[in-house]
C-alpha cells in the first residue's frame, strides 16, 4: 500500500473514531496520510511583497505611532497561506522595520534570534551586547538570542531594514523569554568595530573558546561581501542552479553565522537562466541589485531591488535575469542540517 492511501471508512469505524475522541485518542491509520506525507506539504505559498508598497505603508505607520511607543515599528510580511500566524514560512518570520530621524527603538532582549538586512539607510545604528554598529545598505547584521539590542537613527532620513527572526521555531519549542531594559539605550561598553577586529580579520584571539553557537561578528558589511562576489565572477564559474552563491559563516567554526537561520548572498550575471532547483528549506529572497524573475512551480514572480519573495519548501524554482542581479536569502537550513532533514534536488526530474 502506498503511504498515501487511507483505509476506507465504514460506519463501524467512524463510530469507533467518534467514541475514542472524547478519551483523547485518535486512530493513526485514519490520519496517517495527512501527517506522514510522501513529500513536503505546506500551507505556505509563493508570494512577493513590493518594496515600494511596504515602504509607503511604513511611512503611514510613522504618522500613527512612534518607534518608542510601538517598541518596534515593524510591518510583518505574513504569508497569505499562513494568515494570522505572523509567519513568512512555517518556521520563520519576516518584517520590515522603520526608524524615523531622531527616533530610538528601546533596548530589549529575547530568546528569538534576529537578522537585519539593511534596505535603506543614511547611517542609522543598532547596538548589540554593548557595541554599536552603523547600518548601511546591504549590511547583514545579527542580534543573537538573549543579546540586548536597541536601534537608533541620528540621521535626517528614515531608515528601513528587513527583520528575519526564528519566532515560529521558538514558539514551536515553547521557549520564549523576553524582557525590556527599561532604558532607551543599553550602556556601550566596547568601541564600534571591536568585534570585527577581534573576529573578522581571519584571526581569533589566541585561546578563544567558543561559548555560543552564534557568530561573534555581528555586522557583515555589504561592501566586503559584494566585493568578494565581484572578484570571483572573473572565473565565470557559475553554479547552474545559483550563479555565484556564498553563505555567511561563523568564523569560529565555519558553520552558518546563526544557529537557526542560514543566510546567503548570490550574484547572477545578465542573461542567466538557472537549472531547476528545489530544497526542503523554504527560503526568503530579498532583491539587492538588478532585476530578475523567479519561476516557482507554475508562478512567474518578477522582482526588483528590495522586493521580498518567499519560496515554500520543495517548490522547484528557476532564476532568470535580464541584468546583473544580486539576491540575499535566508532559511531554516542550519536547523534542518543539524537534524538530518535537509534535502535538495538539482536539475530536472
Ligand atoms: O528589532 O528587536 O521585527 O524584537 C520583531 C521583533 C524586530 C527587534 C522584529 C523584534 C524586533
Amino acid at each position: 500500500m502506498s503511504p498515501n492511501d487511507a483505509p476506507e471508512n465504514t460506519q463501524a469505524r467512524q463510530q469507533f473514531y467518534d467514541a475514542i475522541e472524547p478519551e483523547s485518542m485518535r486512530a493513526l491509520w485514519s490520519v496517517m496520510a495527512g501527517i506522514i506525507t510522501p513529500e513536503p506539504k505546506s500551507d505556505c505559498i509563493p508570494f512577493k511583497w513590493r518594496y515600494s508598497s511596504v515602504r509607503a505603508r511604513l511611512l503611514e505607520a510613522a504618522e500613527l505611532i512612534t518607534a518608542k511607543e510601538a517598541e518596534r515599528r515593524v510591518l510583518i510580511l505574513e504569508n497569505p497561506g499562513l494568515a494570522g500566524s505572523s509567519k513568512v514560512t512555517t518556521s520563520l518570520y519576516c518584517g520590515v522595520q522603520c526608524v524615523m530621524p531622531g527616533e530610538v527603538a528601546p533596548a530589549h532582549r529575547h530568546t528569538q534570534s534576529a537578522l537585519r538586512f539593511v534596505l535603506e539607510s543614511a547611517g542609522g545604528f543598532t547596538a548589540v551586547g554593548g557595541e554599536k554598529t552603523e547600518m548601511s545598505f546591504g549590511d547583514f547584521v545579527i542580534t543573537p538570542n538573549w543579546a540586548w539590542h536597541d536601534h537608533g537613527n541620528d540621521t535626517n532620513e528614515p531608515i528601513f531594514w528587513l527583520d528575519g527572526l526564528d519566532i515560529p521555531v521558538v514558539q514551536f519549542f515553547d521557549a520564549s523569554f523576553a524582557e525590556g531594559l527599561g532604558e532607551d539605550q543599553q550602556p556601550i561598553t566596547r568601541p564600534t568595530g571591536d568585534s570585527t577586529a577581534r573576529y573578522g580579520a581571519n584571526m581569533l584571539p589566541l585561546g578563544y573558546a567558543q561559548h555560543t553557537p552564534t557568530s561573534p561578528i555581528f555586522n557583515y558589511p555589504y561592501a566586503r561581501s559584494r566585493d568578494a562576489l565581484e572578484q570571483m565572477r572573473k572565473y565565470e564559474e557559475w553554479d547552474p542552479c545559483h550563479g555565484l552563491r556564498m553563505r555567511y559563516i561563523n568564523p569560529v567554526d565555519g558553520g552558518w553565522a546563526m544557529p537557526t537561520i542560514g543566510t546567503c548572498l548570490q550574484l547572477m550575471p545578465k542573461g542567466f537562466q538557472s537549472a531547476p532547483y528545489k530544497s526542503t528549506d523554504a527560503t526568503v529572497y530579498v532583491g539587492v541589485e538588478g532585476r530578475g524573475r523567479l519561476r516557482v512551480r507554475d508562478e512567474v514572480i518578477d522582482w526588483g531591488p528590495r522586493d521580498v519573495v518567499v519560496v515554500p519548501s520543495w517548490h522547484e524554482i528557476i532564476h532568470e535575469t535580464a541584468e546583473d542581479a544580486v539576491l540575499f536569502s535566508y532559511s531554516d537550513r542550519p536547523i534542518q542540517e543539524k537534524l538530518g532533514l535537509f534535502r535538495e534536488h538539482r536539475g530536472n526530474a
